[in-house]
């Protein structure tokens, strides 16, 4: 049995399966990342609900683990040597995941094309289309000056062109095979989509290939089961 009690996390979050691989997250477009990986590939994990609400990302217990106070963080209680292992980071995270269940991620030459697509979510769709959130749909929609919104939607249409180009003849990011790339870029896509009503905003009618492989990806049975977990608590 292992004991996770040297984490601070699981005081606020006891682990009731602490064997298992512990996810604090809420079913945001980054909290699902790892759901739906960790649905994709099997791994036992227990899920925990992490409230905005009351602000738990920021209790002295969730910055235990992240500092940086932001969902998603893990436990994997049987980590490298045997040894628990806490990260966060969805994309440090998926890159674990995926070599723990040698799933989604090749191990040739292609891992490292894997990599790039999953820096280009990172680095680029994820910071970009949140702050077309925050100027479209948050705070920042009430702002008079429209200048800072528009420098965001232009990124975030450069960065729909360039994944809509990429698909055009592939399937997935990289070609037939699924990987962490997809995993990590569609819940974002679907975000700014739906509930940042931003669709007519960036233009989505002019990224087709995009919205093929968004539905495809929302038709994967994991994908569907990981959109909601962790559950509200
Ligand atoms: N680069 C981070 C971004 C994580 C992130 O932005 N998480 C959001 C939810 S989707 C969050 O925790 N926001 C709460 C906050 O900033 O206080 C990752 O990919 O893990």
């Amino acid at each position: 049995m292992s004991d996770l009690s040297a984490f601070p996390i699981t005081k606020k979050w006891p682990a009731r399966h602490p064997d298992r691989i512990q996810l604090y997250a809420l079913a945001s477009p980054n909290g699902v990342k790892v759901s739906i990986m960790l649905e994709e590939t099997g791994l036992p994990y227990e899920p925990h609900y992490v409230s905005f609400d009351t602000n738990d990302q920021a209790s002295p217990e969730f910055r235990s683990l992240n500092p940086y106070g932001k969902i998603p963080a893990i436990i994997d209680p049987n980590g490298p040597g045997g040894e628990p292992l806490p990260l966060f980071e969805s994309g440090a995270i998926l890159i674990y995941l995926a070599e723990k269940s040698g799933r989604f991620l090749p191990s040739d030459a292609a891992r490292y094309e894997t990599i790039q697509w999953l820096m280009f979510q990172m680095a680029g769709i994820g910071p970009m289309f949140g702050q077309v959130g925050f100027f479209h749909k948050f705070a920042g929609r009430d702002f008079e000056d429209k200048r800072p919104r528009d420098r965001y939607v232009a990124e975030s249409k450069r960065l729909l062109d360039v994944l809509n180009q990429r698909l055009a003849n592939r399937t997935w990011i990289m070609g037939d095979d699924y990987t962490v790339a997809d995993i990590a870029t569609f819940p974002l896509v679907r975000n700014l989509i739906g509930h940042y009503g931003a669709g007519d905003l960036v233009g989505i009618a002019n990224f087709p290939n995009v919205t093929r492989t968004l539905d495809a990806f929302l038709a994967r049975p994991a994908v569907v089961t990981g959109l909601g977990i962790p559950r509200r608590g």
